[in-house]
């Protein structure tokens, strides 16, 4: 142990803690570090204490972690993403440390309520979505795993907006999540390094000179990801923005002090806020700026660490590798380009082929208008010599494809990393592949679409670059944290090995007949459906039945996701029920969540819309309960841990071919819900595991969505030949949800009737069948129980550690570290 010759007032270094050990801890923390006496401390003031313990518990192996990798100068991963969606700290800290039970007992002999305190911890918003949440469950993984590596991204003073719903409309506020403290965090103020951004460049001989920069400081602060019992933590370093005292130079020459000192704050906006947007591509000033401040801190204290170690960056792409969560982080290739050759002095080729070796790049969608294309004049006047070294190998890439690939014109242009045009644009996607070793998709149907489209050309030049990496996640978190029930049932039958090793789910599958486990099942989810409930009546006074089927779809609000199919599914059904009173409707509850981006109008009518049918449904009492619709506001990690577990049906239901992967869908089906989804992302690789019997797809396949686009989609035909949907259509067109507002959604609507980009009207008929087939399959709940079984002891390949495991493996060649896995670590 590295800090074992030093006395704590309460060994933490002990090999096993007790109630008594952590309470004393707790207490220490709240008395000395956050000022309070027990008697006067709020739930805010114990929630930081227990948090605080909790940390030094996770320090210790942080720290020996840290030294380890050092002393083995193993190779390391260094992970770079504008998002990270940690979700909330304490409760996985606990699990992680094996000490969940000690805590809840410690807090109850102090008289204050595990659970409770637990629910105070903000839940930081660093990210959109998927995108974010996915390199969060990789944090765990890498944690877990022991892989040498780290995170970095920025520390948004704001994070994702906090979503109110005002008259069934999306209102954004600032989410200040800093201003409750951050007590996870570690300053690091010595950890700061020069950004520079602007001034001009010239020559002196072949050395390219940047002046006149305008300077800003990264300052760093860290974050211990604990690994799940194995006494060690991964690192996630978050980069904030500060003016630093070289800002403003000229000013300060000048003799303005006092302006130079008044004009730090619009410096200071780079790590202002989080963009909310998710899939959608703005071109914005600043957000080049954050992209360039993530990339340029990052790769400073790369090169420092390694230089620490190496004592020269001669063996870097031995040692390092960098990995580029989407093109959001491209701009370290050129940056590390100019390290080597501007600052180091190595020439060109020596320092790309280095450069190739290092990098690879994750692509998230095929859809073009997330696809970051910089105005080179905008590039030109932040990044001068960035744009340079762009240029410069565009080239050297250019000339290589005329020599070996091809000299056809055509084919130049379209590879180019320079999009030629009226405006010049630097094409992002293209930049990471020609600089990457490795180019994956995130689910099979992706990788494989990735080929034939958006890099098609790119996999003529370079087919052994591109492959697949499916998305897994992290079952720490999307089990043992968020349905503490159906862990300690697997615990009682397969023991609890299956945190860190999904693969063990399998050995369930020798008990799926028992009766116990099969009436277990039911049980826990209604139980968690029970808990939703709960919240939602606290949140919004709407009563939902737990005996209901919950039909979940949580995600962003977006048209390829077509919430809008669900929809028009529920107003179908509404007709239904109303017209056929007396049938036997299986009773539903349709929840969804999600935030649309700020901008983005047809994602928020959506909303506007599911609110305006919600309210007519559920104060509609012909229907006696057997149909509600709610829409939770403000989607978070922390929410979806509430609502997933509760889920009978996930909804999955993007147009084939737009969604790249979808994580939320693997962890609903871990939590025992049945898939109602296309053919599109990971939900084909779900249906190849848990066969056809247990998951309901509908819809058209990839093939089937071109041939239509080919040979002209006409939406308003089916309109018009199918009676259910022009009903449904007819009667939001009326104003039938929005009587005060009857041309709401004309827009809407419109779109949908003559272009409906997302095929919407063409699944929905196969949709509404699809829906028939769930009831009636619920009604035969014996049946049912099966299937969700099903999914549950399929999961195995979903969980992130086997991603990660085969991104060390197939591309960044990096072993894990050996560490001591302590089986006695289980809270
Ligand atoms: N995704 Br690109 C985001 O959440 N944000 C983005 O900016 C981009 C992609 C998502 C994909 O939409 C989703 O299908 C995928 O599962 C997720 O990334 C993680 O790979």
């Amino acid at each position: 142990m590295v800090i074992d010759n030093i006395d704590f007032p309460f060994t933490y270094n002990q090999p096993e803690h007790t109630t008594e050990s952590l309470k004393k801890a707790i207490v220490y923390k709240l008395i000395f570090l956050i000022g309070r006496s027990p008697q006067e401390a709020s739930q805010r003031d114990w929630l930081n204490a227990t948090l605080y313990a909790v940390k030094d518990l996770v320090t210790e192996g942080w720290i020996s972690t840290a030294s380890q990798s050092r002393g083995e100068e193993t190779r390391r991963v260094y992970y770079l993403s504008m998002e990270f969606l940690m979700g909330r700290t304490l409760s996985n800290a606990l699990i992680a440390e094996g000490v969940y039970g000690l805590a809840k007992d410690a807090l109850s002999e102090l008289n204050v309520d595990l659970e409770e305190i637990l629910e105070k911890e903000v839940d930081p918003g660093l990210g959109n979505g998927g995108l974010g949440r996915l390199a969060a469950c990789f944090m765990d993984s890498i944690a877990t795993l022991g892989i040498p590596g780290m995170g970095y991204g920025i520390r948004y003073e704001y994070g994702m907006f906090q979503q109110h719903i005002e008259d069934g409309h999306q209102v954004e506020k600032p989410d200040a999540w800093l201003e409750k403290g951050a007590p996870w965090e570690f300053m690091r103020p010595s950890k700061r390094f020069n950004i520079r951004f602007g001034g001009h460049i010239y020559f002196e001989g072949k050395k390219c000179v940047w002046e006149n920069a305008e300077e800003i400081t990264a300052l760093a602060y860290d974050q211990m990801i604990p690994g799940y019992a194995n006494n060690s933590a991964a690192t996630l370093r978050l980069w904030s923005a500060h003016a630093g005292d070289r800002f403003n130079l000229a000013d300060f020459n000048k003799g303005d002090y006092f302006r130079a000192i008044e004009n730090r704050s619009s410096s200071e906006n780079v790590s202002r806020v989080l963009y909310p947007d998710d899939s959608t591509w703005a071109g914005r000033e600043l957000r080049l700026r954050q992209e360039y401040f993530l990339v340029s801190a990052s790769l400073q204290d790369i090169i420092k660490r390694h230089k620490r170690t190496h004592g020269t960056v001669a063996n870097l792409a031995d040692k390092v590798a960098i990995h580029l969560n989407d093109t959001h982080p491209a701009l370290a290739i050129p940056e590390l380009m100019f390290i080597l050759v501007d600052q180091e002095g190595y020439a060109w080729q020596t320092a790309w082929d280095m450069c190739r070796r290092i990098f690879s790049y994750t692509c998230h969608t095929l859809m073009s208008e997330a696809l970051e294309t910089w105005p080179v004049e905008m590039m030109a006047k932040i990044l001068p010599r960035h744009l340079q070294i762009i240029f410069e190998i565009n080239d050297y890439f250019l000339e290589y494809v005329r020599t070996y690939v091809t000299t056809d014109a055509e084919f130049i242009r379209r590879v180019s990393l320079i999009e030629e045009g009226d405006f010049r644009k630097v094409r992002m996607g293209w930049l990471s592949v020609v600089g990457s070793h490795k180019i994956n998709g995130v689910a099979a149907i992706h990788s494989d679409l990735m080929v034939t489209s958006t890099f098609a050309d790119f996999a003529r030049i370079y087919p052994e670059r591109f492959t697949n990496v499916t998305n897994g996640i992290t079952p720490r978190r999307w089990i043992a944290v968020a349905n503490p029930d159906l862990s300690a049932l697997f615990d009682k039958y397969i023991g609890a090995e299956w945190r860190r090793d999904l693969s063990r789910l399998t050995e369930l599958k020798a008990h799926i007949q028992d009766p116990e486990l099969k009436q277990a099942i039911p049980q826990i989810k209604r139980a968690n459906k029970v808990r939703l409930a709960e919240y939602v009546k606290k949140e919004s006074g709407i009563e939902l039945d737990p005996n209901a089927l919950f039909d979940v779809q949580v995600k962003r609000i977006h048209e390829y996701k077509r919430q809008i199919l669900n929809v028009l599914h529920i107003i179908t059904r509404y007709n239904e029920m109303i017209e056929h009173p007396e049938k036997d409707w299986t009773p539903r509850v349709f929840i969804l969540a999600g935030k649309a981006a700020s901008a983005y109008y047809a994602a928020k009518q959506t909303i506007n819309l599911i609110n305006d049918v919600a309210n007519v449904i559920n104060n509609d009492e012909r229907l006696k309960g057997r149909l509600k619709v709610v829409f939770i506001p403000n989607y978070s990690v922390s929410l979806a841990q509430i609502i997933i577990p509760a889920a009978d049906i996930s909804e999955q239901i993007s147009l084939a071919g737009t969604e790249a992967s979808g994580t939320s869908n693997m962890k609903f089906a871990l939590n025992g819900a049945l898939t109602l989804g296309t053919l599109d992302g990971a939900n084909v690789e779900i249906l190849d595991n848990v066969g056809k019997d247990n998951i309901f797809i509908f819809g058209n396949t990839v093939e089937q969505v071109e041939a239509l686009r080919r040979n002209g989609y006409k939406p308003f035909d089916i309109y018009q030949s199918d009676e259910q949907l022009r009903t449904v259509v007819d009667q939001i067109t009326a104003g039938r949800f929005s009587p005060k507002d009857p041309n709401r959604y004309q827009d809407l609507l419109n779109s949908l009737r003559y272009h409906d980009y997302y095929q919407a009207f063409a699944d929905y008929r196969s949709y509404v069948e699809a829906q028939k087939a769930v009831d009636e399959k619920y009604k035969d709940q014996s049946a049912w129980v099966d299937s969700a079984l099903q999914n549950i002891v399929n999961m195995s390949f979903f969980s992130s550690d086997r991603t990660i495991a085969e991104y060390a493996d197939k591309i960044w060649k990096i072993e894990p570290l050996k560490l001591d896995y302590n089986p006695n670590l289980i809270g």
